[in-house]
């Protein structure tokens, strides 16, 4: 089969959901990616940080293989060998009290609705059905019903009503905006430590600290969605650690796996999760051995690698490269570790242009709304492949 045959299929057949760029691949090792006619790239999207870990890591491989020939499966209705050590490993590296594990980022997110809007309810007394929960304008948590309730993007949202009661937005940055909008059914507050969607939006020094006192004076549950920022990709193992802050609830996904399944997991580091009682939530497929033999191991290469130090090294390094790239259409460039978006002027013509040039020139990266090109490799990246990049980007900035 051909490039072309693959794409068309793709377009007969499959809901037509994404537009992705035309490059149709085929193999990943990892920060390299190759396509069916053997060109190979540069992956600067990292499946937007499932593969922190580089794609197809051999360790996160062997951990698949191994457990895939002994137990894949068991639901929730019988005990398993890896959820234990799994829920023991997790909790002490992330410093948590409790866990709770699902698949998806959206299903993570789900779970920490629930669980606040019980704990509302039973331990806050907040009157039956009228919790609140603060979210920030251009979020990004999810597809659900209940997370586009609370979305402000009318991509994500339009022709998807009735939406989902018990939301309220604030803009993002804004410490004043949380204190006026709580009120005594406030049960918690919701929100990225970096708005990625958003364009890798990086709040004011001190948002997160300010939040967390917010949530602490008005006993309310701060919910961190660090599934995108979490597990090294900011430079951090979590980017609360920026702040010096401890969430309440934190949410993971993404690069738990290292890519190779979907993995997510509620952390807790308060008695919110202890509301949870048997048979209100859960999963067939949440801490399954496969999951959890796959996340032991992925959070293991990512300590015993180095990856989240070489996320703040090169971060800093590939941040550093870029901003020595003077153009006039470059506006502006920021990020942390290795969450990086470089926004242009809209005289520019759109991102898209240039992910497509830079795509021709062996490095994949994507646009988010129009105007910033976002780049975020795996973390096991080098400073000769950042310095490839970063030339790359000039050259295709200034062609
Ligand atoms: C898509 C963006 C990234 C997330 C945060 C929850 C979820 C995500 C902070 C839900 C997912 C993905 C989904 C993906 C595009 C992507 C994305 F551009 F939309 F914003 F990463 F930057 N919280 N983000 O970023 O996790 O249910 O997808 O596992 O194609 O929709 P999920």
């Amino acid at each position: 089969m051909n490039f072309s045959q693959y794409i068309e299929l793709e377009n007969q057949y499959g809901a037509h959901n994404y537009k992705p760029l035309d490059v149709v691949l085929s193999r990943g090792e990892g920060v390299w990616v190759w396509d069916v006619y053997g060109k190979q790239y540069l992956d600067c999207l990292s499946a937007y940080s499932a593969v922190n870990q580089g794609h197809c890591h051999p360790k996160i491989m062997q951990a698949l293989i191994d457990q895939a020939r002994k137990l894949t499966m068991t639901s929730r209705a019988f005990r398993n060998d890896q959820l234990g050590p799994f829920y023991q490993e997790i909790c002490q590296l992330t410093r948590s009290h409790k866990v709770l594990p699902m698949n998806s980022g959206a299903e993570a997110v789900e779970t920490a609705i629930k669980t606040v809007r019980k704990w509302g309810y039973a331990v806050k007394k907040v009157p039956n059905d009228r919790a609140e929960i603060i979210v920030c304008e251009n979020n990004f948590h999810g597809r659900t019903i209940s997370i586009i309730s609370c979305s402000t993007d009318p991509n994500s949202r339009n022709g998807f009503g009735p939406f989902t009661p018990g939301f309220k937005t604030i803009p993002f940055g804004d410490v004043a905006a949380l204190q006026a909008a709580v009120t005594p059914n406030t049960v918690a507050f919701l929100v990225e430590p970096i708005q990625g969607e958003a364009g890798v939006i990086i709040p004011p020094a001190g948002y997160l600290k300010a939040v967390k006192s917010v949530c602490e004076e008005n006993h309310m549950v701060l919910i961190l969605d660090e599934i995108q920022t979490g597990l090294g990709r900011t430079g951090k193992l979590l980017a609360e650690e920026h702040e010096e802050i401890t969430a309440d609830l934190t949410l993971i996904g993404k690069a738990l796996s290292g890519g190779f399944y979907p993995v997510s997991a509620v952390l807790s580091n308060a008695e919110v999760m202890d509301v949870l009682q048997p048979g209100e939530h859960g999963s067939t497929f949440g801490g399954n051995p496969l999951a959890c033999a796959i996340a032991r191991a992925a959070l293991k290469v990512l300590v015993e690698e180095g990856l989240i130090e070489n996320a703040a090294m090169m971060g800093a390094y590939f941040l550093d490269g870029l901003r020595q790239i003077s153009h006039a259409l470059i506006k502006e460039v920021r990020g942390k570790g290795l969450m990086i978006g470089l926004e242009l002027y809209p005289e520019a013509g759109g991102a898209r242009h240039y992910c497509e040039r830079l795509q021709e020139n062996g490095l994949l990266c994507k646009e988010t709304h129009d105007h910033v090109i976002r780049f975020s490799p795996p973390l096991v990246i080098t400073e000769e492949q950042v310095e490839w990049a970063v030339e790359k980007i000039g050259e295709v900035i200034k062609a």
